[in-house]
C-alpha cells in the first residue's frame, strides 16, 4: 500500500524546479520522489545493459559487460571465497555470481537514481558513466588479448543508460512540478492528478525495466543458440586404434545405489572459471604447441586424427573437493597421448613445466616428469561421445595423478613447453600449490549420513582412489571400534577410482562409520586433517547413522 499519512505540514511550498521541489514536497512527496528516482535508475540501468547484451550477439569478440565483470570478480576473489562458494553452492556457483551481479546491480541502480535526484544532472549522468568505465575495464583486462572495440557494448550500453535517465528525469521533473502546484491548492499531494501522474511514470519505468529484461535475457538465449555446435563432423569421434575391451564386470560391486565406475557425462562434476562455457566452431580449433621445443607445432582436428588415437580409463579428481566431497568422476577418455605429441615437436632439455593454455586464458602447469610413461593425454572424446562443451570441447589435458588445477586444461588451444621460475599457473598467485599429487582418498556413500537405520546387517559401501598409485585395501570401522577390511571390486587400473563394500552388523544407538584406504604402496591414508587450500584436503570420511 503507498503510505497515505495526511501531510503533517501542510504550508504551501515555493514550486522551484529540480531535486530539491521533488524530494522537499513532504514526507508523502519524499517517499514517493525516492521510489520514483530508484524506479528511474533501475530503468535506465536495465535499458542500458540489455542494449549491451544485443550488441555483445555481434560476434564472439565483442564481449558482454555483465559477464566480463563476472569473469573479472572469478579472478580477483580470494581462493577461500572461491572454496566457500563451492561448498555452498556447489557447481551452481556460477549462478549465484550472477544472481549476486543482478543484486548489486540493481541496488547500485536504484541508489544511483535517487543520487541523480538529489544531485544536479552532471553528477546523475557519472552513474551510467562509472557502470560503462567498470564494464570496459573488466573487458580489457581479461586473460586474453582483446581488442579496444570489444569494450564497445559496455561503451554504448553506458551511453544510452546515460540518455535514458535524462529523458526520464525530465519527465519525472515535469510531474513533480505539477504535484507542488496542486499542493499549493492544498487538497495536495494526494490530488488525483498527482497520483495517477506518478502512476504512469511507475509504471512507465517498470515497462521499460521489465521490457529490458525480457530483451536482454533474450539476447543471451540467442546467444547461446548462435553457439557452434560440440559436433566433430560426419567423420565423428574416432575409433582408437587399439580400442580398450569393455570394462570387466567384475570391476564393478553388485550393491544397489553404489555410486557407479564410470560417472555419466552429464553427472560429471564441473569445476572451471568460465561464467558462460566457451564455444568454439571445430573447424577453426587448433592446438599450437610451443616455449622450449625444438621445433613449433600446430594441429587442428584433422591432423589429431591421422595420429594414433588411444582410450584410457582415468578418474579425475578436483583439489576443491571436500573430504567425502562429490567433485570427482571416471570417465573412459579419447585422444592422442601427450607423450606422442610432445616428441613430434622435441622437448628441449631446460624445460621443466608444461603448460596448457585454455582459449579463455585460464593455464594449468605439471612437471615434464609426468611423461613417464603414464597415460597423460588430449582428450577429445569422454565416454564414447565428443567432449561436451562443459568439458572442454573440442578437446582437453587428462593427466592421471594431478588435480585437475595443474593438469586438466579444456578448451585448450596451447601447449607450451617452460620452466617453473619463468611461469606461474592460474591458481599460483592465488594461493594454491605449484605441484599437486592427488591425494589417497576414500569416501563412504551408503548409508547417507544421518540416516535411521533398523539395527542388524547394513551394507556400508562407496569408492577409493589414488590415481597412479592404485587402491589395495580399503577399511571401515564402526566407532572407535577395530579397522574391518571391506571387499574391493576388480582394479581397473592404478588410474581409476574402486568401489568397495562391506557388511557390518550394527546395534541400536547413534554410531560413527570411518573409512580408510590403503595405496597400491601400502602407505595409510592419513588422518590429518588439511583444507582443500593449497594442495588438496586430507582426513577420513566418517558419517554418524542412528539405528533403531
Ligand atoms: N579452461 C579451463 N580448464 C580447466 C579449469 C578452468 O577453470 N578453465 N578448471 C580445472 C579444474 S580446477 C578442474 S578440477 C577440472 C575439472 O574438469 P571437469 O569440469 O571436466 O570436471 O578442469 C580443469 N580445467
Ligand atoms: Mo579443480
Amino acid at each position: 500500500m503507498r503510505p497515505l499519512t495526511p501531510d503533517p505540514d501542510p504550508a504551501p511550498r515555493p514550486a522551484a524546479p529540480g531535486p530539491e521541489t521533488a524530494s522537499g514536497a513532504g514526507p508523502v512527496g519524499h517517499t514517493i520522489a525516492r521510489l520514483d528516482a530508484a524506479a528511474l535508475g533501475v530503468a535506465a540501468s536495465a535499458v542500458g545493459l540489455a542494449l549491451a547484451e544485443v550488441i555483445s550477439l555481434a560476434n564472439d569478440r565483442v564481449r558482454s559487460p555483465i559477464l566480463d565483470v563476472g569473469d573479472r570478480v572469478i579472478d580477483l576473489v580470494p581462493p577461500f571465497v572461491k572454496d566457500l562458494a563451492i561448498a555452498w553452492f556447489g557447481t551452481n556457483d556460477k549462478i549465484a555470481l550472477l544472481v549476486g551481479i543482478g543484486v548489486v546491480l540493481t541496488l547500485a541502480a536504484g541508489l544511483a537514481g535517487m543520487a541523480v535526484l538529489r544531485s544536479g544532472r552532471r553528477w546523475g549522468l557519472a552513474v551510467p558513466g562509472a557502470f560503462a568505465a567498470v564494464g570496459a575495464l573488466a573487458t580489457w583486462t581479461a586473460r586474453v588479448d582483446r581488442p579496444w572495440w570489444a569494450a564497445l557494448p559496455a561503451v554504448l550500453g553506458g551511453a544510452t543508460a546515460a540518455i535514458v535517465l535524462v529523458v526520464l528525469r525530465r519527465r519525472l521533473d515535469a510531474g513533480a512540478r505539477r504535484r507542488t502546484r496542486t499542493a499549493r491548492d492544498e487538497a495536495a499531494v494526494l490530488s488525483a492528478s498527482a497520483i495517477g501522474g506518478r502512476r504512469s511514470f511507475l509504471a512507465l519505468a517498470a515497462t521499460m525495466s521489465g521490457g529490458a529484461a525480457v530483451v536482454g535475457f533474450g539476447a543471451r538465449r540467442v546467444g547461446e543458440r548462435l553457439a557452434p555446435a560440440a559436433d566433430l563432423g560426419p567423420a565423428g569421434l574416432p575409433l582408437a586404434g587399439r580400442p580398450l575391451p569393455p570394462l570387466d564386470p567384475a570391476t564393478s560391486l553388485d550393491v544397489p545405489g553404489i555410486t557407479p565406475l564410470v560417472t555419466a557425462n552429464d553427472d560429471f562434476y564441473r569445476i572451471d572459471t568460465a561464467l558462460t562455457v566457451p564455444r568454439i566452431e571445430p573447424s577453426t580449433w587448433s592446438l599450437r604447441i610451443h616455449g622450449l621445443v625444438d621445433e613449433e607445432r600446430t594441429f587442428d582436428l584433422d591432423d589429431l586424427r591421422e595420429l594414433e588415437i588411444v582410450e584410457a580409463d582415468i578418474t579425475m579428481t578436483c583439489v576443491s573437493n571436500l573430504v567425502g566431497g562429490g567433485l570427482v568422476g571416471h570417465a573412459r577418455w579419447t585422444g592422442v597421448r601427450l607423450d606422442d605429441l610432445l616428441a613430434s615437436a622435441g622437448i628441449r632439455a631446460e624445460a621443466d613445466q608444461i603448460v596448457g593454455r585454455s582459449v579463455d586464458g585460464y593455464t594449468c602447469g605439471f612437471p615434464t616428469d609426468v611423461l613417464d610413461g603414464r597415460d597423460a593425454l588430449v582428450a577429445i572424446g569422454m565416454n564414447g561421445e565428443p567432449l561436451p562443451p562443459a568439458h572442454g570441447f573440442p578437446a582437453r589435458l587428462v593427466v592421471p595423478g594431478l588435480y585437475g588445477y595443474v593438469s586438466a586444461t579444456k578448451w585448450l588451444s596451447e601447449i607450451e613447453l617452460t620452466t617453473f621460475d619463468a611461469f606461474d599457473h592460474y591458481w599460483v598467485p592465488r594461493g594454491y600449490a605449484v605441484e599437486a599429487p592427488i591425494h589417497t582418498q576414500s569416501r563412504i556413500d551408503l548409508p547417507k549420513t544421518l540416516a535411521n537405520l533398523p539395527a542388524g546387517p547394513t551394507t556400508v559401501a562407496g569408492v577409493a582412489w589414488a590415481q597412479t598409485r592404485g587402491i589395495e585395501a580399503v577399511e571401515v570401522r564402526v566407532d572407535e571400534g577395530p579397522w574391518q577390511a571391506a571387499t574391493l571390486a576388480d582394479a581397473v587400473n592404478d588410474d581409476t577410482w574402486r568401489q568397495w563394500a562391506i557388511e557390518l552388523p550394527l546395534d541400536s544407538g547413534r554410531h560413527t562409520l570411518s573409512v580408510r584406504a590403503t595405496d597400491g604402496t601400502g602407505a595409510v591414508q592419513t588422518a590429518d586433517r588439511a583444507e582443500p587450500l593449497p594442495s588438496g584436503a586430507t582426513g577420513r570420511h566418517e558419517i554418524v547413522v542412528f539405528v533403531a
